[in-house]
């Protein structure tokens, strides 16, 4: 199927990267009949299968919401289908059927032999045919080495794609998706262990001002600051990731709602009273700093209730005047919680 693969590739002239493998691949396998039509039509319309035309039929099959299921559906179809080949080829008796008919031949040949001379030539002959048939093998099983080195190769591209699809390439933080499947993990695990757990969604201020006065990559940088301190802040068992563009979220187990709001108020306060100096060029850059909100999972919770409930209370933190951290309490009852409701003292220094 590969050799398959290859083929068609080569006739039409597409480049042999993984994104174009994966799509000729399991077209030649046939297991996505929406691919197959798409490619059917191309070679129908008589279209060239230019970059474009490539990567748009990778985007459409592989790239969309889907494309982690799709990439391990087809990577256990080539394991699959891997190995069929492997043991096929192993297995098969191909090579030594010609050398079984040659050496019948020979059997004949040496029955009406007339002379010693006639013998020992066709001794001559079975010893050549003899080296050339291990030759074959052995040019076979190098052939079978090179094959499954090709095929692990590919498998780890696949894997390390995997992994991409999954981290956000400037911060390095994991993404949104990664964090939509590991609510849900711990989703499970309240509902059928009783392992609570916190939410903190924290949102850098002011953020859009920062780029207007240094511009966009330098707030790229920043962003990759956060990253870094938040992955230095939030170890272990718990679990932080790039929520949208300047919005982290964290998700910390087994963690109440005030032990929370302390984990995301030492953040905040980690950022606060300094400013940020850019090293390579010197320059000051002001001050960097968040607003959080704080919920923790109760019984009747959804994931989107329990993140709704932090998005509302750091929204709250945003209108009480930023670089503060406020708890979902204060949504349901700000007057008897004056402890954290209370503005952060740092909000009146001036540095
Ligand atoms: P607030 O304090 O209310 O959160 O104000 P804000 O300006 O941070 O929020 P707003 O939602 O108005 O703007 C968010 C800004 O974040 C605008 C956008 O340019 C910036 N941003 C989002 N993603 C990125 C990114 O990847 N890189 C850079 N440099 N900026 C980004
Ligand atoms: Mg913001
Ligand atoms: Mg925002």
């Amino acid at each position: 199927m590969a050799k398959k693969t290859l083929m068609m590739m080569s006739k039409r002239e597409i480049p042999l990267f993984l994104e174009n493998y994966l799509v000729w691949f399991a077209y030649s396998i046939g297991v996505n009949p929406d691919l197959d039509a798409d490619i059917k039509r191309i070679i129908q319309e008589g279209s060239h299968f230019s970059e474009e035309v490539n990567l748009d039929l990778f985007k459409r099959h592989f790239g969309t919401d889907t494309r982690l299921k799709k990439i391990e559906d087809t990577q256990k179809k080539i394991q699959v289908i891997m190995k069929d080949v492997l043991d096929g080829i192993l297995h098969t008796q191909n090579f030594t059927s010609d050398y079984r008919d040659k050496l019948t031949g020979f059997t004949t040949q040496l029955n009406d032999a007339k002379n010693l001379d006639e013998v020992h030539k066709v001794v001559t002959d079975l010893m050549l045919v003899t080296v050339a048939v291990i030759h074959d093998s052995e040019q076979l099983k190098e052939h079978l080495v090179q094959t499954t080195i090709k095929s692990e190769n590919l498998q780890k591209d696949l894997e390390k794609a995997q992994q991409e699809v999954l981290i956000d390439p400037l911060t390095q933080l994991l993404n949104r998706k990664a964090f939509d499947g590991k609510i849900r993990t711990y989703m499970k695990a309240f509902r059928e262990e009783g392992v609570g757990f916190s939410v903190v969604i924290m949102d850098i201020d002011h953020f859009k001002q920062f780029n207007d006065l240094h511009g966009h990559l330098l707030g790229d940088q920043v962003l990759r600051f956060m990253g870094s301190l938040l992955s230095r802040e939030i170890k272990g068992k718990d679990f932080v990731a790039r929520y949208g563009g300047e919005e982290f979220i964290i998700l910390l187990s087994g963690t109440p709602l005030e032990m929370a709001h302390v984990v995301a108020d030492n953040i905040r306060k980690s950022l606060d009273g300094f400013q940020l100096k850019y090293i390579k060029t010197g320059q000051l850059l002001g001050k960097i700093s968040v607003s959080a909100g704080v919920s923790a999972v109760r019984e009747g919770d959804t994931e989107e209730s329990l993140v709704s409930r932090a998005d509302d209370a750091m929204y709250v933190a945003k209108q009480s005047g930023r670089n503060n951290v406020k708890s979902e309490l204060y949504l349901l009852q700000p007057k008897e919680h004056p402890e954290i409701v209370a503005p952060s003292p740092f909000e009146f220094l001036k540095i």
